[in-house]
């Protein structure tokens, strides 16, 4: 059987260094024992290049004596994005999805095939205000989401429909999957999702996650699916 592999990138590193670029009056006023470099992706819409070279020339006009600036030809700010967004492949064929990105950013593969079946990655429980919550592990800085409503809790959780690999029939029946989904699409399904992703080895914060999602397509058709987690990232699938 073909295979047709898509990816993910997720570039949340270039955000971050991008966000770490400190504006033209911070920079002349930071001490001269501290060393800066400056990163720049020459593409980045948010801050053009020019704005570095501004920022060294600033550097070199306060006769700051240790500062680098490095411009990286051809890259700049992309959103996490499919890689390729549109895929075509015959149908009883299969599409892998994994997420090769250096951050452990979590990504999913979602198909929504009937609106009323859309879920968030986080939801809202009742459950009974005597309820404890105790953090794990002991001492970690986490502290449960709880606003008491008519003599219960409501909490916010984690939903196992979005984290795990589940789906949910023609008839309303939902069954959440082990993890690393291999999923045969029939055609008669209203929601399809892979779970979170992981970069291979990076899934420890996360337990029970996966690192690939499989479809296999038995129907000809269009399938679009996204990201529960950034909606903004979305593909197709065209089954011919
Ligand atoms: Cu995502």
């Amino acid at each position: 059987m073909a295979t047709c592999n898509t990816t993910v990138i997720c570039p949340i590193l270039w955000r971050a260094l991008s966000n770490m670029t400190p504006n033209l009056s911070i920079i002349g006023n930071v001490s001269k024992s501290t060393g800066i470099l400056i990163l720049n992706g020459e593409n980045d819409s948010q801050t053009p290049v020019q704005q570095a070279f501004l920022l060294q020339q600033r550097l070199t006009d306060v006769n700051h004596p240790d500062h680098s600036l490095i411009t990286y030809p051809n890259l700049g700010h992309v959103l996490a994005a499919f890689v390729p967004q549109q895929v075509q492949v015959s149908v009883g064929h299969s599409v892998t999805w994994d997420n090769p990105s250096s951050v452990a950013e979590p990504h999913t593969v979602t198909f929504v095939l009937n609106n009323k079946t859309m879920t968030a990655p986080d939801v809202p429980f009742a459950v009974r205000s005597s309820t404890q919550f105790m953090p794990l592990p002991p001492g970690a800085n986490s502290q449960p989401n709880m606003m008491p409503e008519n003599g219960m809790n409501i909490v916010i959780v984690s939903n196992a429909r979005g984290y795990f690999p589940a789906w949910k029939d023609s008839t309303g029946n939902a069954k959440v999957l082990g993890p690393n989904g291999n999923f045969t699409m029939t055609g008669n399904e209203q929601y399809v999702n892979s779970g979170w992703l992981l970069p291979k080895g990076q899934q420890q914060q996360y337990p029970g996650s996966s690192n690939t999602f499989t479809v296999s397509f038995q129907k000809a058709g269009t399938y679009n699916y996204f990201c529960d987690i950034h909606p903004w990232m979305a593909g197709v699938v065209t089954v011919k």
